[in-house]
C-alpha cells in the first residue's frame, strides 16, 4: 500500500486515495436502516377475557412471518390466523376498548401493521372507529380516560378483518416520535359483547444518513479525477 501511494505521487493524491477508501467503506458499511422495533410490552388495557389477554396483541401469537419486515405481504409473511385465543379480547360489555403499548424507549415511528380481531365466527368484534395517541411518559396514556399531556395522532377506521387465515391486517402510514401508543376503539363493527386486536407492530424510520449510491457516485468522481492526473503526469504530451 506504501508503495502504492509513493508511485502514484503523494501529497494531494494521497488525501484522494484516503476519501476513496473511506467512501468505499462507508458503501460496504451501509447507512442506519429503518426496522421493525422489538421489544414492545402492553403497558395497561380496558380489560381482557382469560383466554384472550392484552399481550396476544404482541406475543407474536397466530402470527407468522410478523417480525421481519412489516411491508412484506408475500405468502407466509404477516399473516394472522383465526383462532380467538391468539387475540386480545377486551369483555366489557359495549363496543369501546382501549390499549396501551409501550415501545420500550422513544422512537421515530414511520408506521404500523394492525391486525384487527379476527375470530373466525365473530370478526365483527374488530375495531371500526379509532383514536391513536402518543406520549413519552405511560402515566399519560394509562387509565380509563387518559391523563395527558399526549398527542392526539390520528382518528382513524380499521377494516373488518376477514375472519380467515391467512389476514395479513392493515399498514398504517403515520410518523410520530414517541415512546407509548395508545388505542381507543369508539365503536367496533357491530358486535355488543366484546371488541379486541389480533396483533400490532410498529416500525422505526430510518436515520436521516446520506444514500450509499451518493457514496458510489463520490467514489468514482474522485477515482477519475485521479486517472486523469495520472494520465496527464505519465503522459504529458497527451490530450486528457
Ligand atoms: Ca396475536
Amino acid at each position: 500500500m506504501v508503495t502504492l501511494i509513493k508511485s502514484w505521487g503523494g501529497g494531494g493524491r494521497l488525501v484522494t486515495l484516503a476519501a476513496l477508501v473511506a467512501g468505499v467503506m462507508i458503501v460496504t458499511a451501509g447507512p442506519a436502516q429503518g426496522a421493525l422495533i422489538t421489544g414492545v410490552t402492553v403497558e395497561d388495557f380496558s380489560s381482557q377475557f382469560s383466554d384472550r389477554p392484552a399481550v396476544r396483541t404482541i406475543d407474536s401469537s397466530g402470527c407468522t412471518g410478523c417480525d421481519t419486515d412489516i411491508d412484506d405481504t408475500s405468502a407466509g409473511m404477516n399473516e394472522h390466523s383465526a383462532t380467538a385465543q391468539q387475540m386480545w379480547l377486551n369483555n366489557l360489555a359495549g363496543q369501546t376498548a382501549w390499549i396501551v403499548w409501550d415501545l420500550g424507549g422513544s422512537y421515530s415511528v414511520d408506521k404500523f401493521r394492525v391486525w384487527n380481531y379476527n375470530e373466525d365466527v365473530l370478526p365483527t368484534r374488530g375495531m371500526d372507529e379509532v383514536i391513536i395517541r402518543v406520549a413519552d411518559n405511560a402515566a399519560d396514556l394509562t387509565g380509563a380516560v387518559p391523563a395527558g399531556p399526549y398527542t392526539t395522532l390520528t382518528t382513524n377506521s380499521f377494516s373488518q378483518a376477514p375472519g380467515t387465515s391467512g389476514y395479513k391486517g392493515e399498514l398504517f402510514t403515520e410518523s410520530f416520535t414517541a415512546a407509548y401508543v395508545r388505542i381507543d376503539n369508539v365503536s367496533n363493527h357491530g358486535n355488543s359483547d366484546g371488541t379486541g386486536l389480533s396483533e400490532i407492530r410498529f416500525n422505526a424510520a430510518a436515520a436521516a444518513t446520506p444514500e450509499p449510491g451518493t457514496f458510489a457516485l463520490a467514489a468514482l468522481g474522485l477515482l477519475g479525477l485521479g486517472v486523469v492526473a495520472w494520465r496527464r503526469r505519465k503522459y504529458p504530451s497527451r490530450s486528457a
